[in-house]
């Protein structure tokens, strides 16, 4: 029986891909909305002072990207082989490298740094094709796991900002795709609820 809570902020940015894991996997998960009174309620109360946290009963997990870990230990979506996990791993570790440089541009650049963003995707996405047409999985790995939902919301976002960036790699196209068409996945993205949910916290995208 789990009892998850996941504080954030009512947008997508660093909390989507554990709503995504949750959902797809049927975890009933509680969400707390940290926006009111950001400064003086929850921001001192956070480990490292930012939100994303994940309220596993009464323990505390920050940082998004190890809730991610935590909750695919937890759930049989952390591969169990260390091949297969240095794979989940690395790729989770190059979404990061590209959700760093878009998250700057977003907050601090985006009318002047967004043309020279997205002229970087065709080099930084072409890596991940590569690797999957090495590695010729479904997924990242021969089964599903936390890293593909990172993966997954990371193409959804840059899709956002060029909806073009992924059409001329075949390989990702259909990851992408497989991952959208996940039937958990799929009607909670009809959902108003997920629709009306913005993906940054200034209005950008
Ligand atoms: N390395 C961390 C992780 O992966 C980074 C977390 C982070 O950047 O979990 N958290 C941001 C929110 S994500 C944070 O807590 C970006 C959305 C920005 C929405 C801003 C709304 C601000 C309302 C006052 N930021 C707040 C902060 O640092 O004080």
């Amino acid at each position: 029986m789990s009892n998850y809570q996941l504080i954030y902020f009512p947008l997508r940015g660093r909390g989507q891909a554990t709503r995504y894991l949750f959902v797809d996997n049927g975890i009933d998960y509680k969400e707390e909305n940290c926006a009111q009174d950001w400064v003086k309620t929850y921001k001192p109360k956070m480990p490292f002072g930012q939100s994303p946290l994940l309220k596993d009963g009464d323990f505390e997990v920050a940082q998004s990207n190890t809730i991610m870990r935590h909750l695919g230990r937890k759930h049989g979506l952390y591969p169990s082989d260390l091949q297969e996990a240095a794979k989940a791993d690395m790729i989770t570790d190059h979404v990061e490298d590209i959700r760093g440089p878009y998250v700057r541009m977003i907050y601090q650049n985006y009318e002047n740094g967004k043309d020279d963003f997205v002229k970087t995707l065709p080099e930084k996405l072409g890596y991940i094709e590569n690797l999957f047409k090495k590695w010729g999985t479904e997924y990242i790995t021969t089964k599903i796991s936390f890293a593909d939902y990172i993966l997954f919301d990371l193409l959804d976002t840059l899709q956002i900002l060029t909806p073009t960036c992924i059409d001329a790699l075949p390989t990702l196209k259909a990851f992408y795709d497989r991952m959208a068409s996940r039937p958990n996945l799929k009607k909670y993205r009809e959902t108003e609820e997920f629709k009306k949910m913005p993906v940054n916290g200034n209005g950008k995208q």
